[in-house]
């Protein structure tokens, strides 16, 4: 069944291998090669050490690491003994890193070397942060303890804490695109969950598989791919430690053949425009995961032309740990997000709660029982988004044929004399005219605070500009659409701006307009 795992305690993703094939390598790649019972034992001392170090039960452990084998070690050993590990993106400013600190009431970090000076001063003051340990290197500076005296004559087998499934088990934080960081609160059930789900239906992983996820451990995709999904079937993951340079990744996939690859879109166009892509043995590779965005058709293409593979397509978010819409290796379409994944149920609502009717747009909804159930101190943003058991998406869609079509952010509405207008959905009404060779609408705000939306336009060769053309495609968009939806303000160009990447650019559009 999908609505509880009996998993009382995460770390059963890892200890259950003592059981399969503890020899077989859990982890592999430059930063060397750990079986299955040398990372249980591993595990087991941080387990121990954290405890000595006076942690109780649910007290955060700050993880400020890259992908090595001490990420999976701290972070099972942390979890077994029933502390809370948070998993902090090891990009963060020594602002973010204090936030970060004082959240979690984090009194032990656990660092990177290289990361080390980050713990300032700045980042550290006001917080309770009492001992930083350091792996992969020297341990310098304040609060610093090496890793080898902290696990000193810790015991390699540890006994797991008395947690149950549904007990808080790690943290992830959200990327705070607006406003601070929220701290994401996963259970110990949630990451048995995503495997029975995602991991069972759409990976199909088996223990013959080497993982490599060049997204790290520290986003929610990088974690299950890397650590959940492999560590669930006794497959074997490889890990890339520093900087994602195309050159090096596909090195590695030649060097240590990986059969599943991780990647998101710009890490496809990346390694589809690096420069000898076509001169590295990729054979090993069975199937190539992307998430987050939807791929270009050209990217896609060119990927499937270089490895035979086409890329497989899926969306997820950190607050339901990992993917809840994608494509299959049997069944995809270009373009869409993919389908349900079993285990995750989705509905699509307008504004005012109400389910839209089959093929219009609406705001997704997700449930499925690897929802976190609230973010960490953060009550408001809690009732915003943790709707009962649904988790709201803010991302629109639209479902044809079981498949979802991303369609832009729910906050992309404006209001225009009191109605909700979505401007890409005029932009695209205003491409389908014959004279229009292109489109940008966008929605601007006037002097009066009122929203309004301004297009502007290239024509197509020869079509006359002026003050009929405008009428002629405002009273289109008027029949096409809805009489409130057209563009009060049309602006005639040659070209349109476009980004260095061929989009265009709205805000270049957004600020020619407003001239
Ligand atoms: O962005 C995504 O699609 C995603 C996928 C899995 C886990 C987390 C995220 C944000």
């Amino acid at each position: 069944g999908f609505r509880k795992s009996d998993h009382p305690n995460c770390s059963a993703v890892l200890w259950d291998n003592l059981n399969r094939d503890p020899d077989k390598a859990a982890l592999t790649g430059p930063a060397g090669t750990l079986s299955y019972a040398a990372l249980c034992a591993q595990a087991a001392r941080w387990g121990h050490a954290f405890r000595d170090a006076g942690l109780a039960r649910g007290d955060r452990v700050a993880l400020f690491l890259d992908d090595t084998p001490a990420y999976p070690a701290a972070f099972f050993g942390a979890v077994r003994a029933g502390f809370v590990p948070v998993l902090l993106n090891t990009l963060t400013t020594p602002d973010l890193l204090n936030f970060y600190l004082a959240d979690t009431g984090a009194r032990i970090a656990v660092c990177e070397a290289e990361f080390a000076r980050r713990f300032s001063d700045e980042a550290t003051a006001g917080t309770g942060l009492d001992k930083i340990v350091i792996v992969n290197g020297d341990a310098e500076g304040k609060l610093t303890v090496p890793e080898a005296e902290f696990l000193d004559g810790q015991p390699d087998s540890l006994d797991c804490a008395d947690t149950a499934p549904d007990d808080m088990a790690f943290w992830m934080y959200s990327s705070g695109s607006t406003g601070r960081p929220k701290g994401i609160v996963h259970l110990h059930h949630d990451m048995a969950y995503s495997q029975q789900s995602f991991g069972a239906h759409v990976l199909k992983l088996t223990a013959d598989d080497i993982c490599f996820s060049v997204p790290k451990m520290f986003f929610a995709y990088g974690f299950g791919n890397a650590v959940t999904f492999p560590f669930s079937v006794g497959a074997t993951t490889l890990l890339m430690p520093g900087r994602p340079d195309p050159a090096r990744i596909l090195d590695l996939i030649d060097t240590w053949k990986p059969t599943v690859f991780f990647g998101l879109p710009t890490l496809y166009t990346a390694l589809c425009r690096a420069e000898t892509p076509g001169q590295h043995d990729l054979s090993s590779l069975r199937q190539c995961m992307s998430a987050a965005e939807i791929l270009s058709e050209d990217v896609f293409n060119d990927w499937k032309a270089l490895t035979g593979l086409p890329p497989i397509e899926g969306l997820g978010s950190t607050e339901m740990l990992h993917v809840y819409l994608s494509n299959t290796a049997e069944e995809q379409r270009l373009g869409a997000a993919g389908k349900a994944v079993p285990g995750y149920e989705i509905k699509l609502l307008d504004r005012d709660g109400a389910p839209v009717p089959p093929g219009a747009d609406g705001i997704m909804h997700v449930r499925g029982d690897s929802s976190a159930p609230c973010y960490w101190n953060r009550p408001d943003k809690t009732a915003d988004t943790m709707r009962g058991d649904w988790l709201y998406t803010g991302d629109r869609f639209v479902e044809r044929d079981g498949f979802f079509y991303f369609q832009g952010r729910a906050d992309d509405l404006v209001k225009v004399s009191g109605q909700w207008v979505w401007p890409l959905e005029v932009e695209r009404c205003l491409n389908e005219h014959p004279l229009v060779h292109e489109a940008a609408v966008i929605a601007h705000e006037l002097g009066d605070r009122r929203m309004t939306l301004s297009a502007m336009i290239s024509l197509r060769a020869g079509e006359a500009r002026g003050g009929e053309t405008a009428k002629q495609l405002q009273d289109y968009v008027k029949s096409a659409l809805l009489p409130h939806k057209y563009p009060r303000l049309i602006v005639f160009s040659d070209d349109l701006p476009k980004t260095g990447t061929g989009k265009i650019d709205r805000q270049a559009v957004g600020q020619r307009l407003k001239q």
